[in-house]
């Protein structure tokens, strides 16, 4: 066996105890993997396309956002040239854009979600030519640009490559899922960070919760296990922010404060159990409340 392949199998290897265990890790990327740069996403190639993009809104409640359609270039010049701060392009479909295609690292090409989507209806659809629909995206944020908490669709797995800037995550294992949701209301915390939320809704948050938090660099891939409540800051670029932030120094962090990422979220044999009983405990809410809807008619 060449020295290559057994590498490869090596650090499949040892993903696969993370993803067996469903705990959060962090792997290095292997040079092979970090085909794609921040220079792609600047260039003028993706300019034209129309990307979904979070815009700040000022309703009163923390952290709302309004979700609109634009093209990448606007994007940019909000961000770049005009320094507006908070938006956050997300769920680009970015293998779709036809220049830059998500090289997989070895650890989870055993994904069944979007081999589905990009091998089997993209040849069903062939009359539109690409696949209507993956789960494999592009996430870029402006300074101060954050992702509230929430688990992945369907209680999926996913992994996030980091191309530029640096991220901190926090996650929760799912033991904890009670403390997230308010004593009040019900409703699930957005914003966990410190004096961002009313804490005697959330009185055992950040007490005695379990939290797990990765600060992620670029060429650094995440993954997140199934069922784990998380949520994402994407970290600024000055050495004070840093500080307050607690990343402790600026490296990785980038001058424009953008910070690049991709993700898929995937399933596969071993948590394809885990996505099986999120869906049917769904389907028995949305059944309950058909039911509820027909007896009170
Ligand atoms: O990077 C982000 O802002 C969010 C990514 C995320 O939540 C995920 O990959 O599951």
């Amino acid at each position: 066996m060449n020295g290559e392949f057994q590498r490869e199998h090596s650090k499949y290897e040892a993903a696969l105890s993370c993803l067996f265990h469903n705990q959060p890790a962090k792997f290095p990327l292997s040079v092979s993997d970090r085909d794609v740069c921040k220079k792609s996403f600047v260039g003028a190639d993706l300019h034209d396309i129309q990307v979904p993009v979070d815009f700040p809104v000022d309703s009163g409640t923390p952290g709302a956002v309004e979700r609109k359609v634009v093209p990448y270039g606007d994007f940019l010049s909000l961000v770049l040239v005009e320094k507006k701060e908070r938006l956050y392009v997300k769920d680009w479909h970015i293998d779709q854009s036809d220049v830059i295609q998500v090289q997989v690292p070895v650890q989870f090409e055993d994904d069944w979600l979007n081999w589905y989507w990009q091998h089997i209806r993209r040849d069903l659809d062939s009359s539109e030519s690409k696949c209507i629909d993956d789960y494999s995206f592009a996430y870029i944020g402006a300074k101060h640009s954050f992702t509230g908490v929430h688990h992945d669709v369907c209680y999926s797995y996913s992994w996030s490559m980091n191309v530029a800037g640096t991220k901190r995550w926090t996650l929760w294992p799912p033991e904890d899922n009670k403390m997230l949701f308010s004593c009040k209301s019900g409703e699930l915390v957005k914003d966990a960070r410190r004096n961002k939320y009313e804490s005697s809704a959330y009185p055992d948050l950040d007490v005695t919760d379990s939290r797990v938090t990765i600060v992620q660099r670029a060429q650094e891939v995440v993954f997140v296990p199934s069922g784990w409540y998380h949520m994402v800051e994407n970290i600024t670029a000055t050495q004070e922010d840093a500080d307050v932030e607690g990343v402790g120094d600026t490296e990785g962090v980038e001058e424009d404060g953008l910070t690049i990422s991709l993700n898929r979220n995937w399933f596969n044999a071993i948590n394809l159990q885990e996505v099986v009983r999120f869906v049917l405990r769904e389907w028995r809410q949305v059944r309950i409340c058909v039911i509820f809807e027909e007896l009170c008619l």
